[in-house]
Order: structure tokens, then C-alpha cells, then sequence
């Protein structure tokens, strides 16, 4: 059965500053995802500490937010069968010292604190993540015509 599914994926400021907007997209792209929502944006001190609530108190958590704040980002919503997983699997490991070859993080980075990419982590969290980096009407229902080539089922 298709699990189709949405997820938020952020180009941090990194991946703006270093020029990798393109190949970040293209690799979901070319992996069958679909792009419904994108927006360039710096956001506040505030919506940050919001993003990443799960976090505070956490060694890192001070930086991150200074890191996510500091120069604009991409955020997108991306769907597809299972888009929750995919997309993760292609970001890879939070280090990218430890994640697998062929993920964006292995190939475009070398620390966890410069690692390009976030991408929600669970169903919940994805819903949560859209609802508030996204108003409706920013979200795009659109069908793709050779939709039976990526998810279709035999
Ligand atoms: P992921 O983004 O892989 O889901 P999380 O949710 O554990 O990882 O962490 C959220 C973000 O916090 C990471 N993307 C990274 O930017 C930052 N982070 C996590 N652990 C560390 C750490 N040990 N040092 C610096 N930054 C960290």
C-alpha cells in the first residue's frame, strides 16, 4: 500500500551560503519525491527557538539557534510514498562523519554543526514542522503525469 506522506525539509543557511540550493533539490527530485512548497526566508531568534523546542537545554542548543538564525534559509515540504523515511535516508546521519556514502550529508559535509539539511523526523513531527513554516494556501496540490512510474504498484 502507498504510505503517501509530507515532510518539512530546511536548506540551512550553509547550504544557501556554499551554493548548494540546486543539488540538494535535484537529489530529492531525481529520488521521485515531489516538491509542494518553498519559501526563502530568515527566521527570528523566536520561530527558531520554536523549531527546535525538542532541543533546549541541550549543549548545542545555544549555537543551533544562532547557526539556523544567522544568514537565510530554504524551507520546502516535499511529498511522496513514504516521504518521511526518503527523504532522512538521503539526508543521512545527523554526523556526517557517520553517514553513509551517497547521502547529501556524507557527500557535502563534514560536521554536525554545518550540516546543510534538517527533515522531520516522524508523522507528528512532520505535521507539526508544515503547520507552522507554511500557511494552506502556500501548500501546492499538483500531479506530475508519469506519477505511475515512480509509485505505482504491480
Ligand atoms: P537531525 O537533524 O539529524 O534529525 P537532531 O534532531 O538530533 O538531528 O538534531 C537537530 C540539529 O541539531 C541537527 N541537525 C544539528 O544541526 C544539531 N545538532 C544535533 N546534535 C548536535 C551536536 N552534537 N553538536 C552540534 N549540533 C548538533
Amino acid at each position: 500500500m502507498i504510505n503517501n506522506q509530507r515532510t518539512l525539509v530546511l536548506i540551512k543557511p550553509d547550504g544557501v551560503q556554499r551554493g548548494l540550493v540546486g543539488e540538494i533539490i535535484s537529489r530529492l527530485e531525481k529520488r521521485g519525491l515531489m516538491l509542494i512548497a518553498m519559501n526563502f526566508r530568515q527566521v527570528t531568534k523566536e520561530f527558531a527557538e520554536t523549531h527546535y523546542g525538542a532541543h533546549i537545554g541541550k549543549p548545542f542548543y545555544n549555537g543551533l539557534v544562532k547557526y539556523i538564525t544567522s544568514a537565510p534559509l530554504i524551507a520546502m515540504v516535499w511529498e511522496g510514498t513514504e516521504a518521511i523515511k526518503a527523504v532522512r535516508q538521503t539526508v543521512g546521519a545527523t554526523n556526517p562523519l557517520e553517514s553513509a556514502p551517497g547521502t547529501i550529508r556524507h557527500d557535502l559535509a563534514l560536521l554536525t554543526s554545518r550540516n546543510l539539511i534538517h527533515a522531520s523526523d516522524s508523522v507528528e513531527t512532520a505535521e507539526k514542522e508544515i503547520q507552522m513554516w507554511f500557511k494552506k494556501d502556500e501548500i501546492f496540490e499538483w500531479s506530475r503525469l508519469h506519477e505511475d512510474w515512480i509509485s505505482g504498484l504491480n
